[in-house]
């Protein structure tokens, strides 16, 4: 029997375009939650769920935040993300952990690049959603256009339950196409007093031809809707929600809500279907994971009486203490508590759980099956770490990482500095799997790198204010990669003495180009049976490490395939160190012979800019050895859609804005490492 208080969970993500408005109808949920008393502001730098001072200044969301809040008999854990490709990472983990999403879209921009981003991620992770179009008070907002792109952009399948009464400055209100009502939120009570008024005459026919085609795009879905639909049966409300929500979790609809939460208008309905039709624990299918003893696949039943199963999705280090985000999958936790995670094969201690509020925290005693908790405790815990019972243990798949394309070069003032700075940066690299550092050989300068500027900014900006740390930083620079562009084959035997022992190995392999933007592949074509593993092994682990360092710059390399063709032994000799040593020095061979090129980030760009600009735009692009894609119209002006390389893009928010007297906008994001 599954548990009642599991039914009355949502665990959902606000997930869109930066600005759309995430951080806005969370404040909403919160004050009509009662979580809050009064209403923040994110350009006033007083959003709840924007907390941290590098948020309030600029006035977006970094880093995600989560509350928790009620909402008639339900439980609602929110997690509010950024919106801003810089900090996507932020975007994957959550979704990786929450049932449902809410898509939130902007009246005028619609679809914009980072919701299609961040949309794909979700459908990735199988995570059922609902859209909400926002803005709707903003001047050329177009609710009909909105869901026409959710159809083009996001291959969705909207189900309209809203329509507008009036669009941009005319915009009053929501009308509900089940109740047939039309909700006027009244401002004087910050939309907490909602007046319903019947529908006139023309409402009521647009109303109704909306509610005829949802209930066409249910009898497709439904066969109960479908049968009473031909009989040309009455279909209760009840029915239809009921189909609504079955469509919703099964992926294959997503409802359609509207209004403007700046203006306090369409937030309670929203709420409403959160509840609705977003799944609870229970709804969705049970995380699968596989038995770190035996490799084999395991599955725990979603229930605070099955073993113990969490998964750590973000690190967070508060006043010097490591806080681990976790969504609990099956079983229970009290706080005292040691678990095994068996990503690092060791027992940590839960010293304190809790739930959170954006910057605040609440103790509990004890934490279940469904429910997202930070704990306290968790020496050395990273994203993406599963926990569970040393009896029982499971390890689930981890959160898949992003590849920085920007780095700089950091140096302390002193060495004083220097042992503070890598004691803070050791923090940072743990709360943000994005971030990487590593020395320059040659210069013994700190190497940081990340997804973008922006994040290489925040990062040395947490440094300076949190960490005091007094260094210099480098200008950005583009992170390269390495591939090959021909086949190439090469051996290697080692034989040699290493402490008292001889050491023997021989590998012949083949490197072979498979598209630049393609992972490695690694395989055996010589028959391995009768090999000791453990050599096998070696060889491979050997050439995935080599292809971590090409042999023009030691960048990573990427779209080449090795084919390990021949091995040889010499029977009281061969040993793994043997075989390793051979096929590095086999494959760097390969790989000098292959035709070595360097790959660049290439970014995808969207600009958006008035109608005259345009020359000046597409001109501008060539000068930065880019292509343009295509071009087309929105909202009065044009979009051109390009690639370019990184390495000329930096400082092109100052290049468009002079090319464009100020009126040009861009959103950049990287689409791959290639060559233009
Ligand atoms: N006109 C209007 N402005 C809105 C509305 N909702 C939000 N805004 C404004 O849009 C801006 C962005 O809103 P946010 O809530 O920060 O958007 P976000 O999606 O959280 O953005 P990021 O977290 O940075 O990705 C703020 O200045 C809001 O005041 C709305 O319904 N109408
Ligand atoms: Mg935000």
């Amino acid at each position: 029997m599954a548990e009642k208080y599991l039914e009355k969970i949502r665990n959902i993500g606000m997930i869109a375009h930066i600005d759309a408005g995430k951080t806005t109808v969370t404040e909403r949920i919160l004050y009509y939650t009662k979580k809050i008393h009064k209403i923040g502001e994110v350009h006033e730098g007083t959003a709840t769920m924007d907390y941290l001072p590098e948020e309030q200044e600029r006035g977006i969301t970094i880093t995600s935040a989560a509350t928790v809040c009620r909402w008639k008999d339900k439980t609602i854990n929110i997690i509010d993300t950024p919106g801003h490709v810089d900090f996507t990472i932020e975007v994957e983990r959550s979704l990786r952990v929450l049932d449902g999403a809410v898509g939130i879209f902007c009246g005028v921009g619609g679809v914009e690049p980072q919701s299609e981003t961040v949309w794909r991620q979700s459908d990735h992770y199988k995570v059922p959603k609902i859209a909400f179009v926002n803005k709707m008070d903003r001047i050329g907002a177009d609710f009909f256009k909105v869901v026409e792109e959710l159809k083009e952009k996001l291959n969705a399948n909207p189900l309209v339950l809203q329509i507008p009464e009036g669009q941009g400055e005319e915009f009053k209100g929501v009308i509900d196409i089940l109740r047939d009502k039309l909700l006027i939120f009244d401002p004087d009570t910050k939309g907490e007093v909602i007046q319903e008024f019947e529908l006139n005459e023309a409402q009521k026919k647009e109303a109704r031809k909306w509610r005829e085609k949802l209930i066409e795009q249910l009898a497709d879905l439904n066969e109960k809707i479908l049968e009473k639909f031909l009989a040309e049966e009455e279909i209760s409300i009840k029915e239809i929600k009921e189909a609504i929500r079955e469509a919703t979790i099964s992926l294959k609809g997503v409802p359609v809500f509207l209004g403007a939460a700046l203006k306090n208008i369409g937030i309670q309905p929203l709420l409403d279907g959160i509840c609705d039709y977003l799944p609870s624990p229970l709804d969705v299918a049970q995380i699968q994971g596989i038995d770190p003893r035996t490799k084999e696949k395991k599955v725990f039943p979603i229930s605070s009486k099955a073993p113990f199963s969490a998964l750590v999705f973000k690190t967070t280090f508060e006043t010097g203490r490591l806080l681990s985000w976790i969504r609990i999958y099956s079983g229970k936790i009290k706080a005292g508590e040691s678990v095994y995670n068996s990503t690092q094969d060791k027992m940590q201690r839960v010293a304190r759980i809790f739930t959170l509020h954006a910057d605040k925290k609440e103790r509990l005693d004890e934490a279940k099956s469904g429910q997202i908790v930070a704990v306290a405790g968790l020496k050395d815990a990273r994203t993406g770490d599963t926990l569970c019972s040393k009896e029982d243990p499971i390890l689930l798949e981890r959160i898949s990482a992003y590849r920085p394309v920007i780095s700089m070069a950091i140096e302390p003032r002193n060495s004083q500095e220097e042992n503070k700075l890598l004691d803070a940066l050791s923090k940072m690299l743990q709360e943000d799997p994005t971030l990487a550092m590593e020395r320059d050989e040659d210069t013994e300068q700190i190497i940081l790198s990340g997804m973008g500027e922006l994040h290489l900014e925040v990062v040395l900006e947490r440094l300076r204010r949190y960490f005091n740390v007094d260094f210099r930083a480098g200008k950005p620079q583009v992170v390269y990669r390495e591939t090959i562009t021909k086949k190439a084959s090469a051996y290697d035997e080692f034989n040699k003495e290493l402490g008292d022992n001889l050491h023997y190995g021989f590998v012949s392999l083949e490197v072979e180009p498979i598209g630049e933007d393609k992972d490695n592949v690694i395989t055996f074509v010589v028959n391995t049976e009768g090999w000791p593993p453990q050599w096998i092994d070696s060889i491979y682990q050997s050439i995935k490490d080599g292809l971590q360092s090409g042999v023009l710059k030691g960048y990573p390399m990427q779209g080449v395939k090795v084919a390990v063709q021949s091995l040889g032994e010499i029977k009281e000799n061969s040993s793994e160190i043997g075989y390793h040593m051979a096929a590095s020095s086999a494959l760097k061979k390969a790989l000098e012979k292959a035709g070595p090129i360097l790959l660049e980030p290439i970014m995808n760009l969207e600009i958006t800019v008035p109608e005259e600009f345009v020359g000046e735009v597409v001109s501008l692009i060539g000068m930065k050895g880019g292509k343009i894609e295509n071009m087309f119209d929105r909202g009065g002006g044009k979009i051109i859609k390009a690639f370019a390389p990184l390495s000329k893009l930096f400082g092109f928010s100052t290049d468009l804005r002079s090319a464009t007297q100020g009126r040009g906008n861009f959103i950049m994001k990287f689409e791959r490492f290639g060559t233009c």
